[in-house]
């Protein structure tokens, strides 16, 4: 499971995104805009939701629309986390997405403009939080 952040997409960053997954042949299986709710984000993110900075999290990922992305293809759960950079655009790798197109800024908020699931587990829980449509339709 996929997430172009708001600021991926206000950059215009849903192609290069996109492009990415492609170029390594993996397949998209889903995609769609999304405007966050609370309940998504406390869903998405059951770990962070104590933190201090949550609230900031929160301002952020709510900030504009968001796009979900499943996508399949060998590996892809840890080649995407790879292609994605760590969480701190300044110390994400040059040619990862966050590496070439994320900004830190003095307040220390970070605008990491992907999100990539950890596992294939976390990854089945997002999507059920992304495209609930799908459950329902895995239920007929
Ligand atoms: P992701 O893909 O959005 O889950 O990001 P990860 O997996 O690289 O990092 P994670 O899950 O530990 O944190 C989720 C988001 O929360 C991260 O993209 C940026 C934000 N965040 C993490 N740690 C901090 C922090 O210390 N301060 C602030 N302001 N935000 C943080």
């Amino acid at each position: 499971m996929i997430l172009v952040k708001p600021d991926g997409v206000a950059s215009g960053h849903i192609g290069d995104v996109i492009s990415r997954l492609e170029r390594r042949r993996f397949t998209i299986d889903g995609l769609k805009v999304v405007r966050a709710t609370r309940a998504q984000l406390q869903a998405h993110y059951p770990q962070l939701v104590d933190k201090p900075f949550y609230h900031e999290i929160e301002d952020y990922m709510m900030s504009g629309p968001l796009v979900a992305i499943i996508a399949s293809g060998t590996g892809i759960v840890a080649d995407f986390h790879k292609m994605a950079g760590v969480t701190k655009p300044e110390e994400a790798a040059c040619g990862t997405i966050r590496g070439d197109f994320g900004r830190a800024w003095p307040d220390g908020s970070i605008l990491n403009v992907v999100h990539s699931s950890d596992s294939p587990e976390t990854a089945a829980d997002e999507i059920k939080v992304w495209f609930p449509e799908l459950a329902d339709v895995e239920e007929d």
